[in-house]
């Protein structure tokens, strides 16, 4: 997909994925801005398909970690597939590895395309059989995906995309401006999974309320939920380099902000440049662990329901 302002998208209907998304820098010229690989099949065979990395892919039917092996809704335990308690991104099944159809497509003026999935009820433990759309737009300025989901039966839900971003070439994301609209983060145990508390991130490494500079000096990256606060901007992100400044918006309560120290080998595009934390993923959705977490926003969809998510990456240079 290709915007006359610019901006390009890639995507693939195997895990509803982002490939590809390019916008010119400074100078004008073209710039990649994610990992990915530039022919779909990659996605399918190994190496990518012996990892669990979910690059730029669509994450469902819950995304981040449950909990206790599974959750409870109107009285029934319904146990997920987990690795010691602890069930991550919908499975090793997950939506990010599902064929999707291509339901409609426009490549004029204002380009989209939209996947649709039918989730059988009980695909991956969860109930529900469940229609989701995931739609993929440029504007002049911005890729814009919209999540949306109905079911025929009370299941969980929550659903995000999972694209890894750098903005430029320099093979890590250290040196970069990142700033993040969230005072608090979701406490975490040592297996990542929620304690249900929230912690200030007043002096603590994780305080982005104003835009810093990644360092990582003070722990090893990050892949940590944060509560959003009201505000437009929900993260941005700045490369000096490139000069592009990625401005996240979303209707979600969190984002999940994620920086591998490094990869395996899996033979993404200019994978040799990669240094130390080659890019960082914002992960705009529900609170993760939200069915075993009363306190938590509801992630419950319902009969007649509607789910909606959306997630603007808006680029600008600065
Ligand atoms: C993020 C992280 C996980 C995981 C995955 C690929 O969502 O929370 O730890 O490694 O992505």
């Amino acid at each position: 997909m290709r915007h006359s302002a610019g901006l390009r998208a890639e995507v693939t209907n195997y895990g509803a994925t982002l490939m590809r998304l390019q916008f010119p820098n400074r100078e004008g010229k073209l710039q990649d801005l994610i990992l990915g690989y530039d022919d779909p099949k990659n996605y399918l065979l190994p190496p990518y398909n012996q990892y669990n990395y979910c690059i730029g892919a669509t994450i469902g039917r819950y995304a981040g970690r449950i909990s206790n092996g599974g959750f409870t809704l109107e009285n029934t335990f319904y146990p997920l597939p987990n690795d010691n308690g602890v069930h991550l991104h919908g499975g090793g099944n997950g939506f990010d590895k599902q064929l999707w159809s291509v339901m409609e497509k426009n490549d004029g003026e204002k380009p989209f395309i939209v996947f649709a999935l039918n989730s059988p009820d009980g695909a991956g433990g969860y109930p529900g059989n469940l229609t989701v759309l995931a739609k993929y737009q440029l504007t002049e300025d911005s890729l814009l995906i919209t999540y949306e989901a109905e079911t025929d039966r009370t299941t969980a839900l929550n659903l995000t995309n999972h694209a890894y971003f750098h903005l430029d070439d320099s093979g890590s994301v250290l040196g970069k401006d990142l700033f993040i609209n969230a005072a608090h983060i979701l406490e975490v145990d040592e297996r990542l999974l929620p304690t249900g508390q929230l912690k200030s991130v007043i002096a603590t490494p994780f305080n982005y309320m104003q835009s810093s500079e990644l360092h990582f000096r003070d722990h090893f990256g990050l892949d940590t939920p944060f509560a959003l606060r009201e505000g437009k901007v929900a993260a941005s992100l700045y490369s000096p380099i490139s000069g592009i400044k990625m401005d996240v918006e979303t209707n979600q309560p969190s984002v999940v902000v994620f920086t591998p120290k490094s990869l395996p080998k899996l033979g993404l595009r200019r994978e040799a440049a990669y240094r130390d934390y080659p890019a960082i993923c914002f992960e705009c959705q529900n609170f993760p662990d939200a069915p075993n977490k009363s306190n938590f926003p509801s992630s419950v969809l319902r009969p007649g329901e509607k789910y909606r998510n959306e997630i603007r990456y808006r680029f600008s240079i600065k």
